[in-house]
């Protein structure tokens, strides 16, 4: 197994000018011809050219016409290498001959419900035919498809349809033709029986794209909100970033059976279904949005991505972390920025914090991989760095320089760059010389793994009117990166009057002198600080009475902060904080610090009791009138038991779980009366519409109904039933169901198999059933889960089961952890036979395992055996293999 390293690239010897593809797509075998336009970066010099492949037939190779004998090519399980290629151009046509469908990994040319489609991000061209798969060889393609006609009647690939017909046999073609040039790993095919829904867009200089989202016939009217979410976007890329779009089409494909969520080849999406196909009926607010949040992402890559590419796969992040901000900044555009803000920063710390702190942790910009596939982006803990640290570093660049400078450096960034594969350093250089401005060591975001640790004191001198805050930092040692340097971290800060209002800040000392922090000539409310060294204080000045200080406004840098701050103040600064996230924080380090307590007493066999001024607290947000109903449900929500698991030394699933448990049931006892009101309050009988206030009230309904559901008294169980049978949307169904399912009951199985028997014909919605299952605490659920894998709706080969049921099921926290070993026994068996199916599904789901460490001694050694005998399976995949053995390190 190879491993690959950065600083190991080489600019290519070869490069690809146009490549034609011709696909003829059949059921036994499918025969792919490609004739490529090679130049060598050094005329006169041919170094021998290696192609990647795998998993099929080669039939010819021909140079300039000449078809190549054995010993004039070496042929090897992964690749075709010509020994002496020309001195100059020349035209290499290869045919290959391919099983689509027997192709199970899912990475290629593959077959999904009978209609053939791609996937080839990473590295799947290399399953299609011999290339150099690398995203930075940049063709024009010209692409013929050619099909059964019944069979297949809508042929796509990138670009613009140029021709198409009948041919004998009951046969059809259509050939595509995309005018900008790409790396491989944008190339799409898809071939089916599908329908579109159609509509158009206008963009601001007038043209008239042509929009087209596909999927079998039935499902067309659930694609109305995928349809206004790519309207929106493309009108949202044009008025914040002045992007619009290139081409005369753009198509979206759904398909049921996917790896990822969705994909962003050229003019030609393909997506998870699950991404595209909502209905209130069937689908919920959280769908609705994850749905406007990945079209937004998938159509802004094509200006973040495809025009401007990656240079190595090294670099993901810098069309990733780019675009999932730039997919961040759309959705909060469309709701409400601080409830975006609460959830991005919630999956940043539930999940990359974590993984920045156990053997998988790697820098922004890996400097090594065996499998690329291992760094993309999963619904379950999968590897997160690249994206949403990567998108929380891009934030970072905008809070420095300002919505005009951010913007100032990505129309540099393109002017430079457009049409050519980069790096991370190309981002920065624009962003800092468009802005004329000194980023000093900002660049070792990208290359410093470990969530930096950062300490903060606060001293108020009242005979001198100063304000001072001494902020140390620690960036702790990841593997093979022992010693860290300081990083550059910006801190949005704000300090608060006794009466909870900002103060005026004018000026302050630092490095020795006295800075104006006016902005534009006036005082402000809110500065940033610039911390770049180990230990750095500021002082303010003028400052009459002891402020309350709030840190890191809007989560400002991706750091654990440790402040001096008391409880008072805490319960302060959710009183009284301007900055909307801040008090949402404010309310979870109060929970975190409440929570970790009870665990203490928990495990030492006390009695747990609740601090009432917590209840308060949370009882004055609850009641609040003049706050967004989506912000209470958030800041009424504790902080889950992973992210506390996090914070202890040694990780106690049962102790977290039980004190977790035990506070949202005494939280219910003792709100009852204003949930209750809560619920009454915030039902509607109109029909469902998707926009923020709507969502809003549902969320904050639903979460009353949860904490309610979970005190078990009768008269709460009756209005979760009710709740049940009165929804007429998804999302108000299931917030009930979830609420009747959470603890066992005689009527729990009665209402899942309700729920089942309606829902049945909908894979999205059995798959919501699945994994509401999967996850559940009930003792002993393994199962149940076992039970569940043999369901008739159940198939391991299909992506979206295996993340609803597997993965679920691996994020409980007792039912995986199980102190019996069972909960991994059960995932080690799941592995070794997935990873013969799709080793890409397979090495998510055994990321469960990566932080063994953090257990108890018998849950390690429990943990160990199976992750030891995974690794000895032979003819294990390089992507499980990988996961694996990095966790076992
Ligand atoms: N490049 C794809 C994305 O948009 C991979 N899933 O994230
Ligand atoms: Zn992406």
């Amino acid at each position: 197994r190879k491993e690959v390293f950065l600083k190991d690239y080489k600019l290519p010897d070869y490069y690809f000018d146009t490549i034609d593809l011709d696909f003829s797509l059949g059921e036994e075998r499918t025969i792919v011809s490609s004739r490529i336009a090679v130049t060598p970066r050094v005329k006169g010099s041919s170094p021998p050219l290696s192609l990647d492949g795998q998993d099929m037939k080669l039939i010819s190779v021909k140079v300039d016409g000449n078809e190549l004998k054995e010993g004039e090519y070496h042929l090897g399980p992964k690749r075709l290498t010509l020994s002496s290629p020309p001195l100059d151009s020349f035209l290499l046509e290869i045919v290959t001959e391919i099983y689509p469908q027997k192709n199970t990994s899912l990475e290629g040319l593959y077959k999904s419900s009978g209609n053939f489609c791609t996937q080839c991000e990473a590295e799947g061209f290399r399953k299609i035919t011999y290339y150099q798969d690398r995203p930075d060889i940049m063709a024009r393609y010209r692409c013929r498809i050619e099909a059964d006609k019944e069979l297949y009647p809508v042929l796509l690939s990138n670009g613009n349809l140029v021709e198409q017909g009948d041919l004998e046999g009951g046969r059809h073609y259509a050939i595509w033709d995309d005018p900008f040039k790409k790396p491989c790993y944008l190339f799409a095919l898809v071939a089916g029986k599908l329908k579109s829904r159609d509509d158009s867009f206008v963009t601001c200089s007038g043209r008239k794209v042509d929009l087209r989202i596909w999927t079998p016939e039935q499902d067309v009217p659930k694609t109305a909100h995928a349809m206004y979410s790519l309207k929106a976007a493309m009108k949202w890329d044009e008025e914040v970033f002045g992007l619009e779009y290139d081409l005369d089409l753009f198509n979206i494909v759904a398909v049921p059976d996917f790896n990822m969520g969705a994909m962003e080849n050229k003019s030609l999406n393909i997506f998870n279904s699950k991404l595209v196909l909502a209905s209130p009926e069937t689908a919920s607010d959280e769908d609705y949005a994850a749905i406007l949040g990945v079209i937004g992402h998938e159509y802004f890559h094509n200006w973040t991505g495809n025009r401007v590419t990656c240079r190595d796969w090294f670099q993901l992040s810098l069309k990733e972390g780019l675009t999932v901000f730039r997919d961040q900044e759309f959705s909060s555009d469309m709701g409400s920025r601080t409830v975006k803000r609460i959830a991005d920063v919630s999956r940043v710390r539930t999940t990359q914090f974590p993984q920045d702190a156990g053997p998988m942790s790697h820098p922004v910009r890996p400097h090594s991989y065996i499998k690329m596939d291992n760094f993309y982006t999963g619904k379950t803990w999968h590897t997160v760095t690249v994206y949403r640290k990567g998108a929380e570093v891009v934030r970072m660049y905008k809070t420095l320089l300002g919505s005009q400078g951010f913007r100032m450096g990505m129309d540099l960034y393109f002017k430079r760059h457009d049409g050519q594969a980069v790096t991370c350093e190309d981002f920065f250089a624009a962003m800092r010389d468009a802005n004329n401005t000194d980023l000093a060591n900002f660049l070792l975001w990208y290359s410093q793994a470990g969530t930096p640790f950062v300490r903060v004191t606060s001293n108020y001198n009242a005979e001198a009117n100063t304000f001072s805050l001494k902020f140390s930092q620690e960036v702790p040692p990841t593997p093979g990166q022992p010693v860290k340097e300081p990083m550059f971290i910006p801190v949005i800060i704000g300090l608060l009057d006794s009466a909870g209002k900002d103060m005026v800040l004018s000026s302050m000392y630092h490095d020795g002198t006295l800075q104006s922090v006016e902005k534009d000539g006036q005082p402000v409310h809110s500065t940033i600080l610039r911390f770049t060294k180990k230990e750095e204080e500021f002082v303010f000045s003028g400052i009459k009475d002891r402020p309350i200080p709030s840190l890191l406004r809007g989560f400002s840098a991706p750091v654990r902060l440790e402040t001096d701050l008391t409880d008072d103040d805490f319960f302060f600064l959710l009183a009284h904080d301007s900055d909307e996230f801040n008090r949402w924080e404010a309310g979870q380090v109060l929970g975190r610090k409440l929570m970790l307590k009870l665990v203490g007493d928990f495990q030492q066999n006390k009695d747990l009791v609740l601090n009432s001024k917590f209840i308060g607290g949370l009882r004055s947000i609850l009641i609040d009138q003049s706050l967004d109903k989506e912000f209470i449900a958030k800041a009424i929500t504790l902080p889950g038991e992973g992210e506390i698991m996090d914070l202890m030394a040694v990780a106690d699933p049962d102790a977290v779980h039980a004190v977790r448990t035990f506070m949202r049931k005494q939280i219910a006892r003792e709100l009852k009366s204003e949930l209750l009101g809560v619920v009454a309050s915030n039902r509607s009988s109109e029909e469902y519409v998707f926009n923020h206030p709507n969502m809003a009230r549902r969320a904050l309904k639903n979460k009353a109904l949860a904490y309610l559901a979970g005190l078990e008294d009768p008269e709460c169980h009756e209005l979760a039933m009710q709740e049940y049978k009165s929804a007429t949307n998804m999302t108000e169904q299931f917030a009930a169901l979830v609420a009747i399912t959470q603890t066992a009951s005689e009527t729990r199985d009665e209402v899942l198999s309700d729920f089942y028997n309606k829902w049945q014909h909908d894979f999205l919605v059995v798959n919501k059933w699945f994994a509401l299952q999967a996850v559940s605490d009930i003792p002993g659920n393994v199962e149940n889960v076992k039970k569940l894998l043999n369901h008739p709706a159940f198939d391991l080969r299909n992506p979206n089961k295996v993340y609803s049921l597997i993965g679920a099921f691996c994020s409980s926290p007792v039912n995986f952890h199980a102190k019996d070993g069972s909960g991994y026994e059960f995932l080690g068996e799941v592995v070794v036979q997935l990873d013969k199916i799709n080793p890409q599904v397979a090495s998510r789901m055994v990321s469960a395992f990566s932080r063994w460490k953090r257990y108890d001694e018998t849950r390690q050694k429990l943990a160990k055996a199976q992750l030891e005998m995974i690794v000895s399976v032979n003819g294990l995949s390089e992507n499980v293999y990988e996961i694996a053995s990095k966790s076992l390190a």
